[in-house]
């Protein structure tokens, strides 16, 4: 029995692109504690549907913790001291999402990683993130550390170019991300969520990523 754990664990993490980890279950352990916390926090700074320059609302919600806070406005995108949709700053990140984050990157090999920012996207039934890169922040030798927590959703992976083919990845309630070198400015998206419940939060998925926003 023990011995069948701990083979799963001996090969839970999957390299998925050149710098790109797929360390599935890291956040189980931290998992209870941190929805505890998200749940709690989201009823006090509810997130907001962002707004994209073309004049769309996101289907996620979106707030953030940290120095900074990742924004989209009509101006575009970028990182902010101050939530534009409520006027209050961002939040401090939290010491057990700062451990988990700086834990999941050294596993991975980034062992200087200091996040400044964790970007909360809630997902509700059919909300969905079309294929982007991440290139708001100032430094891109920083990798990314995304986590996920509650429904189960399909992660599109592709490559440097919008056009590049998507590998499909099944990411479940405690898989870890992380996302950095050669890939960290590849194209990805989430499919859209489908019904489910989640005993921690519903029919919800919450995913955290942490970046190291640089200079503000
Ligand atoms: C999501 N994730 O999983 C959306 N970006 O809901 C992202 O956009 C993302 O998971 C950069 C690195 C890892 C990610
Ligand atoms: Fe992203």
């Amino acid at each position: 029995m023990t011995t069948d754990l701990f083979s799963e664990q001996m090969d839970s993490t999957i390299v998925f692109a050149d710098g790109a980890l797929w360390l599935r279950g890291f956040a189980l352990p931290d998992a209870d504690a941190i929805c505890q916390m998200l749940v709690a926090h989201l009823d006090t700074h509810p997130p907001q549907q962002m707004m994209t320059p073309m004049g769309h609302k996101m289907s996620v919600l979106t707030t953030s913790f940290g120095d900074v806070g990742w924004v989209g406005t009509k101006k575009g995108y970028g990182y902010a001291k101050v939530n534009p949709y409520s006027q209050q700053v961002f939040p401090a990140m939290p010491q057990m999402l700062l451990d988990l984050a700086r834990r999941a990157a050294n596993q991975a090999g980034y062992s200087d990683f200091v996040p400044d920012t964790c970007l909360v996207n809630c997902y509700e039934v059919g909300s969905k993130m079309g294929l982007h890169q991440d290139k708001d922040e100032e430094d891109f030798s920083q990798p990314i550390v995304s986590v996920s927590f509650g429904l189960p959703i399909t992660f599109l992976f592709g490559g440097l170019t919008r056009a590049a083919q998507t590998k499909k990845m099944p990411l479940v309630h405690g898989d870890v991300l992380v996302w950095g070198g050669q890939s960290r400015l590849c194209f990805h998206g989430v499919l859209a969520l489908k019904a489910g419940h989640h005993p921690l939060l519903g029919s919800r998925r919450i995913n955290l990523t942490f970046r190291k926003a640089g200079k503000m």
